[in-house]
Formats: structure tokens, C-alpha cells, sequence
């Protein structure tokens, strides 16, 4: 009896008050996971668990100030009932914040190779802050941030880690099953940004393609991309600390 595999199938629960919002989950990449079983996908309208009439998910926030704060009744009802589905699974609670930890493509990487993803996605002025208490004590609880700005809810962050995590699946759209682990693939942003890429035609609009990628020099194809990653980074990504590539002392 198998306890553990190196790439179960991957469950993804989202829990949202406007659950329409997740419809792009259907379409591209993460649409044909789907399709092909590859992911489970749910999602669950969180007005669903209210208990009251007019299906109220919020209230206005103790010690005062702007807006209103999700109510945690709701939230512990969503949460037990998507936890008590498969207790055989190990949950990642992934909680959309600006006040949450930067995610990274590490969480991507990690989260690749879990079993399970519970998405909480907050409005107005977030979650009632006793529910990620709860729940941390039961499970795993990941507050991130996608960056520093502020979205109005948590759906769009939740998008982008599904679409981040997903991608890395073996079998998911060509990618091989080397791809989670290897510090040198393509758009893992360890500590440098891509350079810029080309197509057909060589000339466009009196713009040149850089001679150095049509001489079929594959070595020197190479040192030229990575001196491009390194100026990009040096100047658009300075926090990156892309080290200078040696031979070439870039100011
Ligand atoms: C709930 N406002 C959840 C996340 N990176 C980032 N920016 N903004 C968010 C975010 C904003 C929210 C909620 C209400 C996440």
C-alpha cells in the first residue's frame, strides 16, 4: 500500500465569494491539466456556509477603522468541510495577503510536489485573523504576497500561484519531470532575468535581429544570452545580485 509518491495527482480547493472569478482556471494551461486529470480543481462559494439569510460573509472590524473585516463562521465552515473530504491528503492552506511572505517560485517548486492546495480568498479589509490562527494549528498555513501592491481580494493572486504551480507539473504541457529541481531552467529566477528573445522575420521595421543568434555559433549563442541576463538583471533587478559573468567586468 503506497504511502507516499513523488507526484500525486494534485488537488486545488478554492474558496471565494465570487467564485465566476476563477472561470480563466477553465481555459490555456491549467484548463487542459484539468481536462487531462493531470489536477482536481474545486472551487466553493463561501456564502455557501453562512448560516443567515442574507448570506452575510462580513462585519465591521473591532477597535474600529475603515471597512469591513470576513467573518470567521463561514471560514471555519468551509475550511472543516473541504479538510474533512480527504484526510488523506497533506493541505497546504494558502492565504492571499499583502501582509503575507513574498511568494517565490521556492513555493512553486514546493508546492509542486505536495498533494494539495486550499486557496482562502479574502475582500475588503481580509479575514478575521483568528482563522489562520485555527487553522495553523491543524495544518500547514502560507500567507503570501504577490508583491507591493494591493489587490481588492484574493483571486488574482490565487490565479497566479495555480498558474506558478501548476506549470511545474511533470507532464503538463512538455515539461519534463527534471524541471521543478533544475536551477538552470528557463524562468526559475534564481538570481537572473531572462534576456530578450527573437522571431522570424530577421528584419522588422528597420529592426535587426542580433547577428550573433543567426550564426548557428551555439557557443557563442550561449555567452551572449547569459551577458544579456546579466545586464538585465544589473539594471532592472538590482535585488537579484546577478553575479558579473567572469571575463566580462561590467560597470
Ligand atoms: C483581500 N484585499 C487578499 C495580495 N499581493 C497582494 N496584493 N493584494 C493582495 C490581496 C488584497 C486583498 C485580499 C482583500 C490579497
Amino acid at each position: 500500500m503506497p504511502t507516499s509518491n513523488a507526484h500525486p495527482q494534485l488537488r486545488i480547493d478554492i474558496v471565494s465569494i465570487f467564485p465566476d472569478y476563477l472561470a480563466p482556471l477553465e481555459l490555456s494551461l491549467v484548463g487542459k491539466a484539468r481536462e487531462a486529470g493531470q489536477i482536481d480543481v474545486r472551487i466553493h462559494d463561501l456564502r455557501d456556509c453562512t448560516q443567515d439569510r442574507h448570506r452575510t460573509v462580513d462585519d465591521t472590524p473591532y477597535g474600529g477603522g475603515p471597512g469591513m473585516v470576513m467573518l470567521p463562521e463561514p471560514w471555519g465552515d468551509a475550511l472543516d468541510s473541504i479538510l474533512g473530504s480527504d484526510p488523506s491528503r497533506t493541505p497546504v492552506l494558502v492565504v492571499p495577503t499583502p501582509s503575507g511572505e513574498r511568494f517565490t517560485q521556492a513555493h512553486a517548486a514546493k508546492w509542486a510536489l505536495g498533494d494539495w492546495l486550499i486557496f482562502a480568498c479574502g475582500r475588503y479589509e481580509g479575514i478575521d485573523s483568528r482563522v489562520m490562527e485555527h487553522f495553523g494549528e491543524r495544518i500547514h498555513v502560507a500567507e503570501v504576497s504577490l508583491g507591493d501592491y494591493v489587490l481588492a481580494g484574493g483571486e488574482v493572486a490565487a490565479l497566479a500561484v495555480t498558474e506558478a504551480v501548476v506549470r511545474l507539473l511533470p507532464g503538463v504541457l512538455g515539461n519534463s519531470e527534471s524541471v521543478v529541481d533544475d536551477s538552470f531552467a528557463p524562468g526559475r529566477m534564481a538570481d537572473l532575468v531572462e534576456g530578450p528573445v527573437y522571431t522570424k522575420p530577421p528584419l522588422w521595421r528597420g529592426l535587426e535581429v542580433p547577428e550573433v543568434l543567426l550564426s548557428g555559433h551555439h557557443g557563442r549563442i550561449e555567452a551572449w544570452r547569459l551577458e544579456q541576463a546579466h545586464e538585465r538583471t544589473r539594471t532592472r533587478r538590482p535585488d537579484l545580485h546577478g553575479e558579473t559573468p567572469s571575463g566580462d567586468m561590467a560597470d
